[in-house]
Parts: C-alpha cells; structure tokens; sequence
C-alpha cells in the first residue's frame, strides 16, 4: 500500500499530472519544487514506479545499463545509489523509485489508487477539467500526460479464454505475491522482450512449460551481473561526462554506430566486430553495429545471419533451432529481447516450442489448455506476454476532449499525429511526456523522459514570464512534423516489421511508426526541440 497520502482538499490546480512513473514523479519535482506550482498527480498504481509497479513477471528486469537508467537531476543519489547488478531487477528498481519519492517528498501531492475518467478543455475558463474514477473533479491550467508508452495491456482477443478451467495472468498485469509454478504445466504465449526474460526463469519452476510463438525473434545475450568496482568508481567520477554523452547520443546510451558500410569491412574485420558487440552483451549488437544496418537490407542480412548461426549453434534440436530462427524481416526492426539463457532453455526436456509458422497457430483457450494448430496442450497456467497497445493507447484511454470536443480517438483514426511528440493541435495546455512520434522508446527512456520534462517546464516558465495562459500546436507545425518522421522511417528497414513500433500488434491499429527515429537521434531531436523554444515556441499559438 501507499504511504499514508495527504493531497488537500484543493479542487484548482496549475498543473495535473497523470502517472507516476519515472515521468510523473519528475514532472511533479520540476513543477513544484523549481517552479513553485501546485501539482496533482493521479496514479491507478497503489505507489509510484508505473511500468515498475505493474510488470512483476519472474525475470522483469531493465534492459539499459543501471548506471544510465535512473534519474539524472538527482546529482546527489547519482553518488550514494549502489544498484546491485548490470541490469536490477523490477523489486529493486521499484525501490529506487520508492526512496526518490521519499527523498523529494513527492507522494504528498500524489493521489493512489485513482484512474483519470476523463477530461475536456473548458475554452471559457482556459483550463482543463479533470474527471477520476472515484468520482471527484477538478481543474488545471496545465494537462501533463506522464501515462508511459507500454502500460495499456494488448490482451487479445482468444475464443475461450473464459473456459479455462486453470489460472491465467497478464505479465503486465501480475500478482504482487508472486505465482507459484511449481509441479504446474505452463504455457507462455508470446515471444517479445518480455516473455524472453520471463520463459528462462519460468522453466526452472515449471514442471512442463510451451512456449507459443507467433513470430521468432533475433535475441541477443543481455550479459548481467555484477559490475566491476573500479567501473563503477570511474563512472560516478565522471557522471557529468556520462549525461553530457547520453544527451547528445543516438539512443540515450553510450552506443556509437561504427563508422563504415557492413559491407565494407572485410569478413575477418566483420566477424571480428560482430564478437564484440556479441561479447559486450545487451544493446551493444543492436545500436553500435555498423551504420547501415538500419538502412541496407545486404548490410543487415549479414548482422542477422550472425545471430542465425549463434542460435543453430546454442540451441541442440535442429528442428526447433529453425523454429526459433526469424525469417521474413530485418534484424532489429522489432524491439530488441537481451536473453539471459533463452535459446539454452529450449535445450531442456521440459521445455516444448510450439510455433505458429510450423506448428500451427492458436485457436483457442480450452477448459484444459491451449488449442494450436489441431492440437491440444494441456496446461495448468497460462501466461501472456502479449505486449501492450504502445505509445497511442495509453493516450486515447484518458477519454480526453479538446478544443472543439474531439477525442484523440477521432484526431488518431489514420494514426498518431503531434507536434514533436509533445503535443496534438486542438489540445491546448496538454503536454504528452515521450508521447507518440518523439523518440521515447527508440531510446533510453530516462533519457527521454528528463528531456521532455525540462522541456515543458522551461516552456511553462516562460509563458509565466511573458503573461501567457494557452499554448498549442498548430495544425501546420503538426502536419509538417507528422510528415518528417514518416519521410525518415521511410528510409529505413523499420517500416518492413509487422511490429509494434508500426502499430502492427493490434488488430485494426492503423498501420503507423509510432516512435521518432531522428536523423540524429535524441540528442538531434533534442536540439530540435531548444530551436523551437529560442524561436518563441516555434509552431506553437501562445495567446
Ligand atoms: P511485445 O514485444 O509486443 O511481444 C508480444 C508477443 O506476444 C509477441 O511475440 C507477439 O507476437 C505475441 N502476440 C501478440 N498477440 C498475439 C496473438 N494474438 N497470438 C499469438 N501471439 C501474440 O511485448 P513485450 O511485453 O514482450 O514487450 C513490450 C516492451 O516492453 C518491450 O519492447 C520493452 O520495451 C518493454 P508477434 O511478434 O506480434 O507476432
């Protein structure tokens, strides 16, 4: 449970907040305590953390070094935080978040347990009227969306699910006592990044566990453990070096592109950089591979066919190493999964691999399993790891109402459209922290998240400063931004995957790149970004 929770009885705010993950909680410090705003903060959660609270599957854990995900304003905790390994796990990660908002005393303006309903735009009063779930409403100059881009669970929709006769959970959805797999014959359906930390730790529990794969997926060795000491000291003597370079990266890490074609480089030379990064472990392979990666179907298929004969060499059963094989997209235009032991896992005699390429796809939920493909897999557990609605669902969930009445359902019917990913046109006042078409998940989001949250704060200072109430996104600005991100997708091998960064996991979502993919990455975007706020907001009406 919350600490006890003392949000006045206020019903008039300068700014709500909603969500109080890694976002909210920094929105919340930057308004209040540099700013000098009245805050409020709604979070369904029982506590901070957000993604952090709700995803306690057995092996969730983070996949950007420790040392760089985490808060950076907090200069102080930079020196006296000790994470116990490369890559904490979720309870230790939702302790950090606990002690930053006991340190900063942030749970006082916080409100647990409280969905947001809804909200509208009341034009006459310039402010946002704000609707919760428990019935209470109030109002704001400012609307801070800090909702996380993975938090709506994509459940889908399997005949008979209601039939299952055993126990069925969400990963993003866990209980937070834990799930006792023992003696137990689980099933996993899906194979993404989550389910490729949670199936190892699983089948070490589980009598019997199969695995349901729909798409095979390029899995790279994450590499955890204990960080060296002396790393450790070298990177606290030098965390400004460390955030200057983060900011100014590509992805918010400290991974370069090599410099030259795949093609380029000799086989020796190749092989020789691909042990490297392979070595290295966690996003190395992925975001400092040669540069064309993204870009040359010819310089890609030698990174995948790398991993091809890593996964051949791992993995004993020739017939299941195929399986597990993907085939039909470019490496690393899905999220990239960090294994720890994954393609090990289906080396055990415990362990089936059922895919729908080979196998046959699901059909239903039965009262005593899985039905795939003609098949009956009887199962006394069903676990989903079946991904969220990224980036527009959380949005669309918080029933907003804009300028003239309209639904972000209605603004989005062919896809996200905003203004750097900040804010939408006829939604004055609202601000969406890593909202759709900003870099966000195509980053590491800490980084992200304290540029949007400066960002907006420094944008809401100075309309104190210059006596203005209303800012919004023009339509123009908006069309025009729209139109960059989809030209630089474009270019790359990303648009090819039926992933969700191209909104290809929900049945109906329009068919759009939900993230930004800068030209120069996030620290391009973020210069993007300070040229619009020199240039009195840029793109923006401020009245
Ligand atoms: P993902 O990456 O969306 O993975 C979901 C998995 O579930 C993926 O293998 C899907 O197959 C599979 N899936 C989804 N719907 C179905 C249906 N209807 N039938 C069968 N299989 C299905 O979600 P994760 O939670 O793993 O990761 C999300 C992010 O969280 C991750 O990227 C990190 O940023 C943290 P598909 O590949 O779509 O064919």
């Amino acid at each position: 449970m919350a600490d006890a929770v003392a949000c006045d009885a206020a019903t008039d705010f300068d700014a709500v907040v909603i969500g109080a993950g890694f976002s909210g909680m920094h929105m919340l410090k930057s308004l209040r305590d540099r700013l000098g705003l009245k805050v409020r903060v709604y979070e369904a959660g029982a506590t901070v953390g957000g993604t952090w609270y709700w995803n306690r599957y057995p092996g969730a854990r983070c996949d950007s070094d420790a040392y760089i995900y985490c808060f950076t304003w907090d200069r102080q905790l930079l020196q006296d935080w000790n994470w116990s390994e490369r890559y904490p796990e979720q309870p230790e990660i939702l302790r950090y978040l606990e002690h930053v908002a006991k340190r900063h005393d942030l749970k006082r303006d916080m409100r647990f347990n409280t969905r947001v309903s809804g909200a509208e735009w009341d034009e006459g009063a310039r402010r946002w009227v704000v609707h919760t779930d428990d019935g209470e409403t109030v109002t704001a100059r400012f609307l801070i969306a800090a909702v996380g881009s993975l938090s709506t669970t994509n459940m889908p929709d399997f005949p008979g699910l209601e039939t299952f006769g055993g126990k069925w959970y969400h990963t993003s959805r866990f209980p937070h006592d834990g799930v006792d797999f023992t003696g137990k014959r689980v099933g996993v359906v899906g194979t993404g990044a989550t389910a490729v930390q949670a199936i190892p730790e699983i089948a070490q529990q589980a009598k019997h566990l199969t695995v349901f794969q729909r798409t095979a997926n390029y899995c790279v060795p994450a590499r955890n453990g204990k960080v060296d000491p002396e790393v450790t000291r070298a990177r606290k003597a030098d965390y400004d070096g460390v955030i200057r370079r983060i900011r100014d990266s590509f992805f918010g890490q400290e991974h370069y592109f090599i410099g030259k074609s795949a093609l380029e480089a000799t086989p020796e030379e190749r092989e020789r950089e691909f042990d490297r990064m392979w070595d290295a472990g966690g996003f190395a392979f992925w975001l400092a591979n040669y540069q064309d990666m993204f870009f040359s179907q010819e310089a890609n298929d030698l990174c995948a066919d790398y991993i091809k004969r890593k996964i051949r060499a791992t993995v004993k059963d020739q017939a299941v190493a195929e399986r597990l094989i993907p085939k039909g997209y470019a490496y690393g235009t899905k999220r990239q999964p960090l294994d720890t032991n994954y393609y090990e896992t289906f080396n055990k005699q415990n362990v089936l691999l059922v895919d729908a390429g080979t196998d046959g796809a699901i059909e239903a939920i039965t009262p005593t399993g899985i039905r795939a493909g003609g098949r009956d897999y009887p199962l006394d557990i069903i676990v989903f790891a079946t991904g969220f609605d990224a980036m527009t669902g959380p949005l669309k969930a918080l029933n907003l109402k804009g300028r003239d009445g309209s639904t972000l359902d209605q603004q989005w019917k062919d896809g996200p459209r905003s203004y750097l990913g900040i804010a939408v046109a006829g939604f004055p006042n609202l601000f969406t922290i890593t909202g759709p078409q900003s870099p966000s998940v195509l980053s590491n989001m800490p980084v992200s998240i304290e540029q949007h949250v400066e960002w907006v704060s420094d944008c809401i200072e100075a309309m104190r400063r210059d006596g203005k109430t209303t800012i919004e996104a023009s339509t123009e600005a908006q069309q025009n931004w729209v139109a960059h991100v989809n030209e630089i997708v474009n270019m790359t091998l990303m648009v090819g995957a039926n992933s969700w960064y191209m909104s290809a996991n929900i049945p109906g979502k329009p068919r759009a790149f939900l993230p930004y993919l800068g030209p120069a990455g996030v620290g391009g975007y973020r210069k993007t970004c300070d040229e619009v706020a020199a240039k009195g907001y840029e793109g923006f009406e401020l009245a």
